[in-house]
């Protein structure tokens, strides 16, 4: 079915592909050469451990996911502006574990094994459990809601997200009532996600959610995006989507969920505790050191829109800030 979806350039053969990444390697390269730039060109040029990375892997859909998608919309959650077009939103990525170049993870990130996938929750709840991603079709509510999403480098998307609110989840596991911060951690696999030989970052990623925020409303676990399961690049099976919080805080393909009594480290405040606070609101008035937050720039159209606070979610969550 993706092949209805996608334009030719989307389809385009592997190699007619190469030449770009090869052209975005080299400009990077002479801009200043970085060593993560370095290891992902020799990656590109199949110096590196795993298999070969394909951008047009199809999805691979489990017989559950078969059944259930595509899912019904809940209409409570509509956007003003229109949605980016999937074949953009799936060749600009943030996934450092896969490349710090944006058209990278796209191909990069295919190298994942994605099933089986257990996502453990444990921590301060009564309940701890290990879940197989087949018990989140099975167990949980599935609806589909459009959110946007604001990355901290001002650039913005509009998407439809297939998934639950993360409070369902929490409700299963019951949380005690010291539990203060919800922790989530993404896979640590060096040989497959190269971007995790930069030994100087913390992998594995990692970011959190005090326990006010995880049982928003809006705090939302996507197994899916337009209509089918996740792409890899995207962060499959499983990511978190904080609509009214900067990108960064929307941590992909996530194996534990911990509830906690005290504020952790999470990735980009110990990478950069100055330019990336841990709370990471949307907020026009508070600019990052590189980027000015007063506007944002829609991927594909170009559009530019003022920020809004908390992106947009003011209503929903300014009682949690207040
Ligand atoms: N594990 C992990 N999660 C991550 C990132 C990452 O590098 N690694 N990047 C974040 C950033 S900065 C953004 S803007 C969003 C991008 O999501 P998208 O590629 O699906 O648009 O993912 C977030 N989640
Ligand atoms: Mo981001």
């Amino acid at each position: 079915m993706s092949n209805l979806i996608f334009p030719k350039s989307w389809n385009m053969a592997e190699g007619e592909a190469t030449p770009e990444s090869v052209y975005m390697n080299r400009r990077d390269f002479i801009k200043g050469t970085s060593i993560t730039t370095l290891a992902a060109t020799a990656s590109f040029y199949g110096c590196g451990i795993g298999p070969t990375p394909n951008r047009n892997a199809p999805i691979e859909w489990s017989a559950i996911e078969e059944k259930i998608y595509p899912v019904k919309r809940n209409t409570k959650y509509s956007l003003d502006r229109s949605i980016t077009e999937e074949k953009i939103a799936a060749i600009f990525n943030n996934f450092f574990e896969f490349s710090e170049i944006k058209s990278d993870p796209s191909f990069h990130a295919q190298a994942l094994s994605t099933r089986p996938w257990k996502l453990e929750i444990t921590g301060l709840v009564n309940k701890p459990r290990t879940f197989d991603l087949d018990d989140f079709y099975k167990l949980m509510d599935i609806e589909e809601r459009l959110y946007r999403l604001r990355c901290v480098e001002a650039w913005a998307m509009a998407v439809p997200w297939t998934g639950f609110p993360l409070k369902a989840l929490l409700d299963i596991v019951e949380p005690k009532s010291n539990a203060t911060h919800v922790a989530m951690t993404t896979f640590y696999k060096p040989f497959t996600a190269q971007g995790q030989l930069a030994f100087w970052r913390p992998w594995p990623y990692t970011e959190a959610l005090t326990i006010e925020e995880a049982i928003n409303e809006l705090t939302f676990m996507a197994l899916g995006m337009y209509g089918h399961p996740l792409r890899k690049q995207h962060g499959a099976p499983i990511r978190l989507v904080v609509p009214w919080k900067y990108g960064f805080k929307s941590i992909k393909s996530i194996v534990k969920i911990e509830l906690i009594d005290y504020q952790p480290l999470t990735f980009w405040n110990t990478v950069l505790p100055l330019e990336y606070s841990f709370e990471a609101n949307v907020d026009p008035t508070i600019n990052h050191p590189r980027w000015l937050q007063a506007t944002e720039k829609m991927l594909g159209t170009g559009e530019v829109h003022k920020t809004r606070l908390y992106n947009g979610y003011e209503k929903q969550v300014a009682h949690l800030y207040g």
